[in-house]
This record gives structure tokens, sequence and C-alpha cells, in this order.
């Protein structure tokens, strides 16, 4: 930031609870258009926010700054798996962090939900909360979204143990010990089912919670072609 830039706004730290010992970790890659509304957005509720860019090719990673996140980089495209391995990996490095959430950077999840994921861990005394776009009818992913998703979900219960409703999602939040504890060793997109097969390893208890993922015109010309979904199967095979 240029010195004749105005400070970032400091967002009011108590506005949300545990927003002083909750780290958002925000993959983000090429999302140079959205990314300032939503690290600003996150911010006026939970100031800790660390994005993990991942080699963008736009001005990424100097708008989420701008927006007031910590940003860390990465020297070329990793993959989003290795984005939230560094950003829960920074996030344990502050002794007071309770809890990570993490969060897309793509507009596509609401802090409305996280805020609500995060009260829900408190009240039930879990270890993590998962969201679910399958709880309640907010969420239209399309006819075939939906089938390639619901075959995640069915895959990973089967290899986990742990039954889920959405085990693709990208809301959830994750207690000290689960960060400590949970491998990420997929750097890409299969590390959605592998951190759930982690999670039954370890035998963390969790709750699920209804989200809202929220389907663009931006968000499907950018998210994930459907045709990843063999490329994760391959990359769980072989791993
Ligand atoms: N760091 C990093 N983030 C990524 C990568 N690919 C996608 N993301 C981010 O991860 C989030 C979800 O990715 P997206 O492609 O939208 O997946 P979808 O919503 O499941 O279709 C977004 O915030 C992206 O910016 C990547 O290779 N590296
Ligand atoms: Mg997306």
């Amino acid at each position: 930031m240029s010195t004749s830039d105005p400070a970032p706004e400091q967002p009011d730290a108590l506005s949300s609870p545990g927003s002083d010992t909750t780290w958002f970790v925000v993959p983000l890659f090429n999302e140079g258009q959205v990314v300032g509304d939503v690290i600003r957005d996150l911010r006026t509720r939970y100031p800790l926010v660390v994005c993990v860019d991942d080699g963008s090719e736009d001005d990424s990673a100097r708008i989420a700054e701008e927006a007031g996140a910590v940003v860390v980089r990465h020297p070329y495209n990793m993959g989003q798996g290795a984005a939230l391995k560094t950003g829960i990996d920074y996030a344990l490095r502050d002794a007071a962090m309770r809890q990570v959430v993490t969060f897309d950077s793509d507009g596509q999840h609401r802090v409305d939900d996280a805020a609500a994921m995060i009260a829900t861990r408190e009240e039930k005394g879990v270890d993590i909360v998962l969201g679910s776009r399958f709880l309640d009818d907010r969420t239209r992913p399309g006819l075939l979204k939906r089938a390639v998703l619901r075959g995640a979900v069915l895959y990973t219960n089967l290899t986990s143990g742990v039954k889920l409703t959405d085990a693709h999602n990208g809301l959830r939040v994750l207690g000290r010990e689960a960060c400590e504890k949970i491998a990420i060793e997929q750097n890409r997109m299969a590390h959605a089912s592998e951190i759930v097969e982690e999670i039954g390893r370890h035998r963390f208890t969790v709750a699920e919670h209804p989200v809202h993922i929220i389907y663009t015109d931006y968000s499907r010309s950018k998210g994930q072609p459907l045709l990843n979904s063999v490329n994760i199967v391959i990359d769980m095979l072989f791993r």
C-alpha cells in the first residue's frame, strides 16, 4: 500500500463473539474482481483474516491486502488444499487462536453462516462444524452439480465413517486441536474428502450446519468444472 492511501478502517473487534480468537483462512486464486468486497465484509465482524494467494495472475493479493487481510503468498499455484494448510499453519502461530474458519474468497460464502457456525461450535461443544448446503433449500446448485456433490458425499461417508450430508463444502469451523492434528496432504481439490477422512481417523466430534452457497454468474464462470470431480477421484485413489 502506498503511504498516500488512507489507513484501512479498523473494524470493531468486539462486534461478534469469538472475533479476537478466530482466524479466517481464505484461499485466493485470481479473484481480483470480488475479493476486496469479500474481505471488507468479513472484517466488519472478524478482523483476523489471512488470505493465501496462490500465484494469482491478477492483482488479487494487493486488493486483499488493501482490504485489510494478512496476505501470505505461494511462489506458484499449489492448489486450494495447499493454501488451506499454509493458512492454518499461519493461524496456529497465534497462541490466542481458538478456531479457524475456512472461507472462500469468491463471494460464495455468507459471513452470517460463519457466525452461526461459530456459535454452534460453542453451544454444542464440538471440535468441528461443517457447512452443508443440503440441510435446507436455500442453495440451488443445478441438477448435475447436485448429483456430483451427492456422489462425493456417499464416497466420503464410506471412506471416512463420518456421516455427512455435504462433503465438499468449503465453509468449516475447526477448533485449535483439529487444526493441529488434521494433516492436509492433498494439494488440490481432493483435500475436502481428505479433511473428512482425517476427522474420522482422529474421532473429532462434528456438527453440520446449514449454509447458503451463493451461485452467481461470476462463481459459475470461475468455479470448479464438474469434470474436475474425475480428477478428485483419481487424486484420492492414487495418493
Ligand atoms: N489458494 C488457492 N485458492 C484456490 C485455488 N483454486 C480455487 N481457489 C479458491 O478456493 C475457493 C473455492 O474455489 P472455487 O474454484 O470457487 O471452487 P467451487 O466453489 O467449489 O467451485 C475460491 O475462493 C478460490 O479463489 C487454488 O489453486 N489455490
Ligand atoms: Mg466457488
